[in-house]
């Protein structure tokens, strides 16, 4: 650092009060300076501690180019480190650090390549008591406790330790909502460095489920972080309950939580800890796993691994010199790859490696004509047509802010899906989603705009919301009217067959860190049955509910055709895909139809596999959501809007 000669420009002491100060980076808002070395000292009165918190956070993505590494010291002592960090972080999740004594240093260290803008932070001198008095006695019968200084990241070098008594005869439930202890270097079984402990086991990483239950009236949780690296750490809810009846008409878990009673033996890991699954009696319509699950018969056969040792699918398997298509049936082995579909679902000819140069429906057809047997060749970042197009039109499908993956529950945060649109409708306020496929054009469905009234179709009747998260939040959110709605001409209002629709804006978009497009597969791409996907809208919370203030997400899977077919009892078309889970509880429901259901592919980018469409009710067992399916209906969408 001594040779570098602009170390000395950007070196900064600071003295940090009660009062907050602010800094920031050199050269933001615009863009902080190639190679630079920056470093803020901070100091702060005897028995004080320094809280950094930064409101604005935007660093080069790579932390192995740009990065701004904090430390409980006055020197780069990687020993005391409080974090490293780069990239873009939404105001939702700010950065929020602080030391153990009081002392603090900041560097930011950046290459030569992209500059961004840098960041804006504000310190200030915090008592260290408040910062080192955690822990204590814990008698009601339920409560919550968190880590020091939660949700901000608690500081290094600190212990505490509750003691949660109950009225004797009872026991105590711990739930953890959110945790995370994560540190470079640390094995999770191990937990060496910062841990919580509870009866003897300790707990560290990042966890998004994690209940314990006491095994008498009284326990102790102990709290550990060492002079490195530190985290958000956790907050804990706790409560009494009755041994002999832990779960008054629910079933208990061996984990100590309470789940009810339909989902026992339901084929679904509900408990977590698969306690619910277990000594079931197999029911008429299900299938008995060799490990001793129950699942249902209908899942036998469709490619997904249900029962965890693959004995749901051993006896489906064809001949060794057999292809088994994805319905099951057997065909000759030399049938795969043939440039010919044998199978009814294509999958004979998806996933191709070689390109003959033959075209075939599940060819990804490159400008110049030209055909790739590759699996979802568009936008993996690899050039296989020889004019490159399937790396064309690529600006899509990523979202540019850093994000705070441990929030429970299923809001969505701010900016995690950049695509989604609020559809509003004359004075009823949202009521369908959309998603953003390039400035100008939007993807929706049909059945929002082809109504009993003509009112839906016209086009002054409607406001697009973009980068909207909280309905009555306006910051940062692009409001836009539309210029024309093109529903497909073949929509049938009966079956619901081809609905989509799509939506022209009056004004372009401005991309955004919370408004991006999201990736159109092309009509060979392939989600195979089993693949996880995320749909998201302000739809109802459950069937005949309200609908939802903040952005829902909910993380469903591709169901196989055939399945399908069967339990919509043939109502699906070759435009709409099944999404969900067969046992219920996860789903679309009224207000989400004409968002997106999006998957996340190995290239790294999003893509948009289906439009909330139809489903018989909500979360109900048996009955998915049914999407339209977007690569069936994605040339349709190029001839309109040349996206
Ligand atoms: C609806 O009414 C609706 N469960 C959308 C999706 C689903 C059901 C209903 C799927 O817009």
């Amino acid at each position: 650092m001594a040779r570098n000669p602009r170390a000395k420009e950007c070196f900064f002491r600071l003295e940090a009060t009660e009062q907050p100060k602010k800094f920031s980076s050199p050269g933001y808002p615009v863009a902080y300076p190639p190679k630079s070395r920056c470093q803020w000292q901070i100091r702060a009165a005897e028995n004080h501690a320094i809280f950094v918190t930064f409101p604005f956070f935007n660093i080069e993505d790579d932390c192995s180019d740009d990065f701004v590494f904090i430390y409980d010291s006055l020197s780069p002592d990687d020993s005391q480190a409080i974090t490293e960090k780069c990239g873009q972080r939404p105001p939702s999740n700010p950065l929020e650090v602080s030391s153990s004594g009081n002392i603090m240093l900041i560097n930011l260290i950046t290459d030569g390549a992209q500059q961004k803008p840098g960041f804006t932070a504000e310190y200030s001198a915090i008592p260290k008591s408040k910062v080192k008095s955690c822990g204590g006695k814990l008698a009601k019968s339920h409560g919550v406790f968190t880590s020091p200084l939660h949700p901000s990241f608690y500081p290094p070098a600190v212990d505490c330790k509750w003691t949660i008594e109950v009225p004797s005869g009872k026991k105590v439930r711990i739930k953890f909502t959110m945790f995370r202890m994560k540190e470079p270097g640390v094995d999770i079984r191990v937990c060496h460095k910062d841990f919580v402990e509870v009866m003897g086991t300790k707990y560290c990483g990042e966890m998004s489920s994690l209940a314990l239950t006491s095994t008498s009236n009284v326990v102790e949780v102990k709290f550990h972080s060492d002079e490195s690296y530190t985290d958000k750490g956790f907050s804990a809810e706790y409560s009494a309950y009755d041994p002999a009846n832990p779960c008054p008409n629910q079933f208990a878990c061996a984990s100590g939580i309470c789940i009810s009673k339909d989902m026992k033996c339901d084929g679904w890991n509900d408990c977590g800890d698969m306690s619910d699954e277990m000594k079931c009696q197999c029911e008429e319509d299900q299938f008995a796993c060799d490990n001793g699950l129950c699942k249902p018969k209908i899942w036998v056969c469709d490619r997904v691994n249900d029962c965890g040792d693959g004995s749901d699918e051993k006896q489906c398997s064809c001949d060794e010199n057999e292809w088994r298509c994805g319905d099951g049936s057997c065909l000759p082995q030399d049938i795969v790859c043939d440039d010919k579909q044998d199978c009814e679902d294509g999958s004979d000819e998806a996933s191709c490696k070689s390109s003959s140069g033959i075209c075939s429906d599940f060819s990804f057809k490159c400008e110049n004509k030209e055909c790739v047997n590759k699996v979802n060749a568009e936008c993996d970042r690899v050039n296989d047509c020889s004019d490159s197009s399937d790396e064309k039109g690529c600006g899509c499908g990523t979202r540019p802010y850093k994000l705070n993956r441990i929030v429970g529950g299923q809001n969505a945060e701010l900016g995690e899906w950049p695509w989604q649109v609020s559809l509003h409708f004359l004075t009823y306020g949202h009521v369908c989603g959309a998603s953003i496929i390039s400035e100008k054009w939007l993807l929706s469905a049909s059945h929002c705009f082809v109504t009993s009234s003509p009112s839906n179709h016209v086009a002054s009747n409607w406001q697009t919301y973009s980068g909207m998260q909280d309905q009555y939040k306006q910051d940062g959110v692009e409001r836009r009217t539309l210029k024309r709605i093109i529903s497909h001409p073949d929509y049938n209002q009966m079956t619901f067959d081809y609905d989509i629709a799509l939506l022209e804006l009056s004004q372009p978009l401005k991309f955004t860190n919370t408004i991006q497009p999201i990736c159109l597969p092309s009509s060979s791409h392939v989600f195979p049955a089993g693949m996880s996907c995320w749909v998201t809208g302000w739809g109802a919370l459950r069937e005949g509910g309200q609908k939802a203030q903040l952005l829902q997400k909910a993380s469903v899977k591709i169901i196989n055709d055939s399945v399908c077919n069967t339990v919509t009892e043939g109502q699906v078309t070759s435009r709409m895909l099944c999404s969900g889970f067969l046992a219920g509880g996860v789903d679309a429901c009224q207000g989400d139809s004409g968002g997106p259901l999006v998957c996340f592919e190995e290239s790294g980018k999003w893509f948009q596999a289906g439009i909330v469409s139809w489903g018989e009710g909500c979360a109900r067992r048996n009955k998915p959501g049914v999407y339209s399916r977007v690569t069936k209906l994605r040339e349709w969408i190029r001839k309109e809007t040349g996206v």
